[in-house]
């Protein structure tokens, strides 16, 4: 079976690129093992401090942010990192190469309860001749080099975009990342819908549409019958839309009206963008692509509604109505 290595080794990319994502995937294998030693370690709980998203921190958070860190910090390619959990950007002092930017544990929620979680990353170009600031940073999804995750499941997986189709690697005992899934492909129709459903009576007009278009099933104007699904992991819901379709969406809704949704848009919002456009799939904010918002803020969040064509085709056109 094809290793990660030999994948890289065929793919046009720049070397450089090539060592960033090797340096990610290597943290990512570390990181499966923390995650999956949880309690032997006594890696679970709370860290006992609120991060820069004024959500309270694991102690898994914590770690695997650092362990992401380290590794940013030697890869000689890397000019600087942002992460979901640290407040600013951090430059390492070289120039040119790559800026990545990652979530280092999503759905940290999960982990108590040993349900999947995961570590989402982007790679976007750095600039050239000098240290970058934040500003550089904010770049639209559409500039990304390569994007993906790694999901800590049943199997740990690192499902890994360069602009050319989707790939999945399947982390071995040997801890080799074995190519296992080539060229993933979202069909454009499906029967299954995931969304925080308690969040129902908060959303606008249009996804309260949409969705009870789903919930009527047969009986209604859709024709058919839908399934729910809702893991709390974007990583590991993202992860079934690639594997067999669907449609993922965490909107924007009216208990923080000023807040275009609660997900991230330069550690979630678009490497997932990137990876779900890569297998035929739409990603977009209700309204537009999501690789086309500028991005403003390095904590800016975004609306998203992603997964098969159709189905975020109509949510975008209830919305634009
Ligand atoms: P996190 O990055 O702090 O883990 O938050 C993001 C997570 C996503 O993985 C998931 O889709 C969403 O938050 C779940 O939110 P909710 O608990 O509102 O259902
Ligand atoms: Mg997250």
């Amino acid at each position: 079976m094809n290793t990660l290595n030999d994948f890289l080794g065929r793919q046009p990319a720049a070397p450089e690129l090539k060592s960033v994502i090797t340096a990610v995937a290597s943290a990512c294998t570390g990181i499966s093992r923390v995650v999956s030693a949880g309690a032997i370690a006594g890696n679970l709980g709370s860290a006992g401090h609120i991060n820069v998203q004024a959500e309270e921190q694991k102690k898994l958070d914590v770690i695997t942010n650092d362990m992401l860190s380290d590794m940013m910090r030697s890869c000689a390619p890397v000019a600087g990192f942002a992460s979901e959990e640290l407040e600013t950007v951090e430059t390492t002092g070289r120039t040119g190469g790559f800026l990545v930017t990652f979530d280092p544990l999503d759905g940290s929620s999960n982990i108590d309860v040993n349900v999947s979680v995961g570590t989402i990353f982007s790679i976007l170009p750095a600039p050239a001749g000098r240290v970058p600031a934040e500003a550089d940073f904010l770049l639209p999804g559409r500039n990304q080099v390569a994007a993906g995750y790694a999901i800590y499941g049943p199997q740990t997986m690192l499902v890994l975009t360069l602009r050319d189709g989707v790939y999945g690697f399947t982390l071995s005992a040997k801890d080799e990342w074995l190519l296992t899934h080539e060229r993933l492909s979202i069909p454009k129709d499906t029967k299954e819908f995931a969304i925080n459903m308690s969040n129902q009576r908060h959303w606008a007009e249009p996804i309260q549409r949409y969705v009870d278009g789903c919930l009527k099933g047969k009986t209604g104007e859709r024709g058919k019958d839908f399934n729910m699904r809702w893991i709390a992991s974007m990583v590991a819901d993202v992860h079934r839309v690639l594997m067999r379709g669907g449609i993922f969406m965490y909107p924007w809704d009216k208990r923080e009206p000023d807040r275009p949704g609660k997900l991230r848009l330069m550690y979630e919002g678009n490497p997932m963008a990137l990876l779900v456009e890569q297998a035929g799939g739409q990603a977009t904010d209700a309204y537009a692509p999501i690789l086309d918002v500028k991005p403003e803020k390095l904590h800016q969040r975004v609306a998203v509604v992603l997964g098969s064509a159709n189905e975020v085709e109509l949510v975008r056109s209830l919305s634009n109505s």
